[in-house]
């Protein structure tokens, strides 16, 4: 199948625009966003991109975990689509193009191909995947874990967030719950485009990551307790004192991580600290480990060790700990076709570029289950990403979406 000519190019300027007035949707306080998944931003954000899908000429298909599928019809109505999309949700403290740039940067392929009165043989496919970021409900990728087979759907709906709401009970609520079998659709291929989430890009001057492989993670949640207790008339040597046991034992998640550098890391994100209040020891804190490396038995002995560390620990404190893996998923190595059809494209176009590891997580990572899949990249100013102070410039979002069109025109095989 010949590739595509050079002068194909997506309208930057339209891709900038519609990531603007995404990101008006659910702001942050700092400048990001907070469209927290299964929220009434997220569901205002769905109906914007359909809206956009409509104006294109997609049909929109909707499976019962809210996935969200825009249809462009190839020459070949029985030819498998490829598909193309990434996540619409965000961290509350997001960023603007955290998962955005894919779902829009895959809708600007069908746009520019629709400018270019562009056929191809095989139909495309848009997608928005519910809950990648797993924040609100733990695991990330949550949805398109089920959509690859990873979790069950009941297991998937059952998660509750902060406040003791249902995924599931969410779903209906926002009234994104869809019709169709969740993992029934078939893919010729599918791409994602993710801006970096880290420094390696913006620091070797590249602006197309080609991503070859994702690295593994493991989330480790942790309940510790204690006892609740005075602050100020409690003796030291009586003290049972949780938030200290957690210290010590995110002390030693840190030392784990340094033990594999370059590549390992670990930290906790979430911590929640009972009864959290100025003047009471501690009764019990609960928090998740988030191991990640490119390696499975790093991970694996990270994970290990911070079992055997915390047992020691909580032992030495009177304390007693619990364990419990909310999430995780070996290292992926994405299809090759796929990779090289996206260094190919970066190449015709003259787009410097850089094989690369995904530091993050993303639904592609669950999708490589399911079908010939990979990733393409672009920078982010200091490799900043779930922070509201995350940025991209025009160019890098361009330069991204231009190599995502050449990927999969070339899979879908243009016709006229
Ligand atoms: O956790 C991750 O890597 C992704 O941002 N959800
Ligand atoms: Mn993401
Ligand atoms: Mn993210």
């Amino acid at each position: 199948m010949p590739a595509p000519g050079e002068n194909l190019r997506i309208n930057g300027d339209r891709l900038w625009d519609s990531l603007m007035d995404m990101a008006k949707i659910g702001p942050g306080v700092a400048g990001g966003n907070n469209r927290q998944t299964l929220t009434d931003a997220d569901g205002e954000g769905r109906a914007l991109f359909k809206q956009w899908c409509d104006d294109a000429g997609c049909t929109m298909g909707v499976d019962s975990m809210g996935n969200m599928f825009a249809r462009r019809e190839g020459t070949d109505p029985d030819a498998l689509p490829v598909y193309v999309g990434s996540h619409l949700d965000t961290q509350p403290t997001g960023g603007k193009y955290d998962g955005v740039l894919g779902v829009l940067g895959g809708l600007e392929v069908i746009r520019s191909l629709n400018d270019m009165g562009i056929k191809t043989k095989h139909p495309i496919v848009v997608t928005n995947w519910t809950n990648e970021e797993g924040t609100r409900f733990a695991p990330a990728m949550l949805a398109s874990g089920v959509f690859a087979g990873v979790h069950t759907q009941d297991w998937a709906e059952d998660r509750t967030d902060a406040q003791g709401k249902r995924f599931g009970d969410e779903l209906d609520r926002i009234g994104w719950r869809g019709d169709e079998p969740v993992g029934a659709r078939k893919m010729h291929a599918f791409f994602e485009l993710h801006i970096e989430q880290g420094p390696i890009l913006e620091a070797e001057g590249k602006d197309i990551g080609v991503v070859t492989h994702g690295q593994g993670l493991a989330w480790i949640q942790v309940t510790i307790t204690g006892k609740d207790a005075h602050t100020g008339s409690t003796p030291m040597p009586m003290r049972k004192n949780a938030g200290l046991g957690m210290a010590r034992i995110l002390e030693k998640v840190d030392e784990i991580a340094w033990s594999h550098k370059p590549h390992a890391v670990g930290a906790a994100g979430h911590i929640d600290v009972y009864p959290n209040s100025r003047n009471v020891i501690p009764g019990k804190v609960v928090f998740t480990v988030d191991f990640r490396s490119p390696d499975l038995a790093v991970i694996q002995d990270m994970e290990k060790r911070l079992y055997e560390e915390g047992e020691k620990i909580a032992a030495d404190m009177g304390l007693t700990i619990e364990f419990e893996k909310v999430g995780g998923f070996d290292p992926v190595a994405f299809d090759d076709g796929c990779v090289s059809a996206i260094r190919g494209a970066a190449e015709r176009l003259g787009y410097s570029h850089m094989n690369i590891i995904s530091g993050a997580g993303h639904d592609a990572c669950w999708i490589n289950q399911v079908a010939p899949t990979a990733m393409v990249m672009c920078p982010c100013v200091d490799g900043l990403s779930h922070n509201e102070a995350e940025e991209i410039s025009k160019e890098w979002a361009t330069a991204g979406a231009d190599v995502l069109l050449h990927a999969v025109v070339e899979t879908a095989e243009i016709v006229s």
